[in-house]
């Protein structure tokens, strides 16, 4: 019939419509692909490239502006145009790209061709950190205690009142405290002054017999050639039955001897703390001049390094331990002061001023 064949003639002008505009969308992505290339070998900065690569493949960019296109072709062709599209960015993706390490290359040519390599010159030897004299002395003292038998114990440097004062014996506006002038912080804390504290949570918290030392930071308001703000102590405590002043000295003798040397003599003086009694300074005899007399040791042949005494009677019972039954003594030697005794250091500020000329001197 006429009809058919006038429909077939339609159709097939039709499809070659279509034909067309698909080659047409087809040679517009390959004009695309060689401007990109062209265009991509002539810029010269990185920051001319990310312009030109948002211009092609950019949400707005010239790839999408073909494809929009694609909504009014016919369904069936639609998935040919689709991957000649796809092909065309993975391309312009590569070429971009290719484009970008080229030109990073320049850029670090052009800085290697600027510096000036001298092989001649002496490579740079990297610093070794050291420990810190005051570490360094602390960790070998109670290394000396860990060897007698003491375990270490620890308490906060914020202490309450209570057990930096108070429970060892010294009362509200008692004038012992002022000499060791107190930093209070908010929440009714304060900054401890010795490290003595260690001594009531220890009896407070553990079971007897108690054999302890308790290194760590303390704070009080000094500052001199031999008295620092803020510096360490080593608490010690022995509690027992029958423990008396002359395991002390021995404990103590042992120590000295062992940190300046066999000899070394060490002697208790009387003093005063409130919650020892009796209580003492002890000394020992002078490394600098082996107890001849000298100006370290102010011509007496002594250094003092630390305070101690027998547990108070009164500071016991407040810790619940009977001193009918049980006695004990306890010492706190000052750290930067021994180390400023065996490093024959005049001044204790140099400690704490991380001057690499004096600290890489304690070097292993
Ligand atoms: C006390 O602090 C007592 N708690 C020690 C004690 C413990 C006595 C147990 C009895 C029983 P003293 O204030 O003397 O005592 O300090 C002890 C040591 O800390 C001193 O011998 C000294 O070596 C060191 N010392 C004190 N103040 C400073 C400071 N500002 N800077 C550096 N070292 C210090």
């Amino acid at each position: 019939m006429w009809w058919t064949s006038y429909v077939q003639d339609r159709m097939a002008a039709n499809e070659q419509v279509n034909e067309m505009s698909i080659q047409g969308l087809f040679s517009e992505l390959d004009g695309l692909e060689q401007e990109a290339k062209d265009r991509a070998s002539g810029v010269d900065t990185e920051g001319e490239l990310t312009a030109l690569t948002k211009d092609f493949l950019g949400k707005k960019g010239r790839v999408q502006q073909v494809l929009r296109g694609i909504g009014s072709m016919e369904p069936e062709d639609r998935p040919r145009v689709g991957a000649r599209a796809n092909e065309i960015k993975a391309i312009l993706e590569a070429l971009f790209a290719a484009r970008l390490a080229d030109l990073e290359q320049q850029t670090e040519d052009r800085d290697l061709a600027k510096r000036k390599l001298d092989l001649t010159l002496p490579g740079r030897v990297p610093t070794c950190g050291v420990a810190h004299p005051i570490h360094a002395i602390r960790v070998e003292m109670e290394g000396i205690f860990s060897r007698m038998g003491f375990d270490v114990a620890r308490g906060p440097q914020a202490e309450e009142d209570f057990f930096n004062f108070e429970a060892l014996n010294f009362p509200p506006d008692h004038p012992a405290r002022d000499m060791q002038d107190t930093l209070v912080i908010e929440g009714g804390r304060l900054l401890r002054t010795h490290t003595s504290p260690v001594q009531v949570r220890t009896m407070l918290g553990y079971e007897l017999p108690i054999r302890i030392i308790a290194p760590g930071a303390v704070y009080r308001r000094d500052d001199d050639i031999t008295h620092s703000p803020m510096f360490y102590q080593i608490e010690g405590l022995h509690i027992d039955k029958g423990v008396t002043l002359a395991h002390l000295k021995g404990v103590l003798t042992h120590f000295a001897q062992e940190l300046f040397g066999d000899g070394t003599g060490v002697r208790l003086r009387p003093s005063f703390f409130p919650f020892t009694e009796p209580s003492v300074e002890v000394d020992i005899a002078c490394i600098f001049c082996h107890g001849d007399g000298c100006r370290v040791c102010s011509r007496t042949g002594w250094l003092e390094i630390l305070g101690a005494g027998m547990v108070d009677p009164n500071v016991l019972r407040d810790c619940g331990v009977d001193p009918e039954v049980w006695s004990g003594w306890a010492f706190g030697v000052g750290v930067e002061r021994v180390a400023m005794l065996k490093y024959g250091i005049k001044d204790i500020r140099l400690f704490y001023e991380s001057d690499q000329r004096f600290l890489s001197q304690f070097q292993r």
